[in-house]
């Protein structure tokens, strides 16, 4: 099977993103950064990458110049290859600045850049999940199968299913019945896995499991033309469930590692997870790299420091301080004396220059980075932030909200400072 010429990848690259809320603010979600240098569309697009899929189409609400940058300065494909990363936002479709009212909306209103590219299948991808695939796994099963549609399911177990759609499945994993989300106990158990599909799983569990969509389709070209032939909104609210006794609809049992991302508290765990002796997810692994921007940034730089789980990106500058449990993005400055304790840095876009350096010396602004001791815990500090010397900052004891005029914000009980925001020395919150 030649997948790149007969598959189409088409990445959801988010709603309004308000559950990322402020690290979404001034930037589409595709480009929150991740791990200390990547950034969320970097996993779904190496994906693809890896399973020879390249004709990727980007699907986001509004186009930020810091995701084409991305984009650009990333993903570069030889001519004769025809691959390519194509952003389509929202605001340059027909119906002018409207926002996409749902993914299948954003799907329907993409068809026709579609139709200018040979291909039979179409994969549909989240743009904000954790996990490593081989998608030719899942294409060879729907191509075999002869499904019109094949949803990508993980095994969860019935306490570990809220707020993900679930489905029943026969012995030929196709799909009989579909819920979106369902909260009632009852229904959760009814679709709880039959004893002949639980044996055919590689991973045992104690407790009784659910198949949940990984929000991953795999659609027969001429299936979602006809499948989007409507007005719905959305894939797992309407488009799945509609489509149950119309077309074969058949699931993908994936038993890997997979962490849907799409919350402060989910982006929060996801990442500090990496910096765990053996993290769920292995950056390492070298038979599947997850690609990004090449900076050419020099190795990070550390004097005396105690440190303990911690990642830390290039172009680093990190004096006198004790880290645990952190995460650091690329071109951190942390000054002496400074404890960090689950705290994820995302660090800096640029360097200061020594007249930019003078002049915050000269009006008393802080350096971009972390000055000196300062302790801060259970925070994510983002892009292009300065801390001044001597803050005290954490969530302990306090309420989500919005604090010190937006310059603190708790969201899920993780503290964010807001990108490009300054905390004067002496901050204690
Ligand atoms: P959700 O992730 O809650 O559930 P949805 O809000 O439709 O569903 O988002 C799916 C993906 O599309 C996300 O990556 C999101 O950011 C993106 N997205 C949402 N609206 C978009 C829009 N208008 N334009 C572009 N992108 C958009 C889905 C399924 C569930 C399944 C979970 C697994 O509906 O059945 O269990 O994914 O995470
Ligand atoms: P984000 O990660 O928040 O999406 P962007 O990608 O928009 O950020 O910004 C990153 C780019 O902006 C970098 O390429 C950097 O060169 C540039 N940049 C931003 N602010 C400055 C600045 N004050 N001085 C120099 N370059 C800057």
């Amino acid at each position: 099977m030649t997948y790149h010429k007969r598959v189409l990848a088409v990445i959801m690259g988010g709603g309004r993103g308000t559950r990322l809320h402020p690290l979404t603010t001034e930037r589409c979600k595709p480009a929150v950064p991740l791990a200390g240098k990547y950034r969320l569309v970097d996993i779904p697009i190496s994906n693809c990458l890896n399973s020879e899929i390249n004709r990727i189409f980007l699907l986001t609400q509004f186009q930020t110049a810091s995701l084409h940058r991305h984009v650009q300065g990333t993903y570069h494909f030889d001519p004769f290859g025809g691959g390519f990363v194509d952003i389509l936002a929202a605001e340059q479709t027909e119906k002018g600045a409207d926002w996409y009212q749902g993914t299948a909306d954003a799907v329907r209103r993409n068809l026709m850049h579609f139709r200018a590219f040979p291909h039979d299948l179409v994969l549909i991808l989240s743009g904000d999940q954790l996990y490593r695939m081989d998608y030719r796994e899942i294409i060879d099963q729907h191509v075999k199968s002869g499904a019109d549609v094949t949803l990508a399911a993980v095994p969860f177990a019935v306490s570990k299913v809220e707020g993900l759609g679930l489905m029943r499945v026969n012995d030929a994993l196709e799909i009989q019945e579909f819920a979106e989300k369902p909260k009632d106990p009852a229904i959760i158990r009814s679709l709880a896995l039959s004893p002949s599909v639980e044996a055919q799983l590689k991973t045992p569990s104690d407790e009784p499991r659910c198949l949940a969509s990984m929000g991953i389709y795999v659609f027969n070209r001429s299936a979602l033309a006809k499948a989007l032939d409507t007005t719905m909104a959305d894939f797992g609210k309407e488009i799945i469930p509609g489509l149950l006794g119309k077309m074969k609809l058949s699931a993908f049992v994936f038993e890997g590692y997979w962490e849907d991302i799409g919350t402060v508290r989910a982006f929060f765990e996801a990442n500090l997870a990496l910096a765990q002796p053996l993290p769920p997810f292995n950056f390492f692994d070298a038979s599947a790299p997850i690609y990004t921007q090449d900076r050419y940034l020099p190795a990070s730089k550390l004097n005396r420091c105690e440190i303990d789980q911690v990642v830390i990106g290039d172009g680093s500058i990190i004096t006198d301080s004790s880290l645990r449990h952190s995460i650091l993005g690329i071109r951190t400055f942390i000054g002496d004396g400074t404890s960090l304790e689950d705290v994820i840095v995302m660090g800096a876009d640029y360097y200061e220059s020594p007249e930019q350096l003078a002049k915050n010396e000269e009006i008393g602004r802080p350096h971009l980075g972390v000055g000196r001791n300062c302790r801060i815990k259970h925070s994510i500090i983002d892009k292009n932030a300065r801390i001044g010397d001597n803050c005290v900052i954490s969530p302990e004891g306090k309420e989500d909200g919005s604090y010190l005029d937006g310059n603190i914000v708790i969201r899920d009980g993780v503290l964010v400072v807001p990108k490009g925001v300054t905390l004067a020395s002496g901050t204690v919150f």
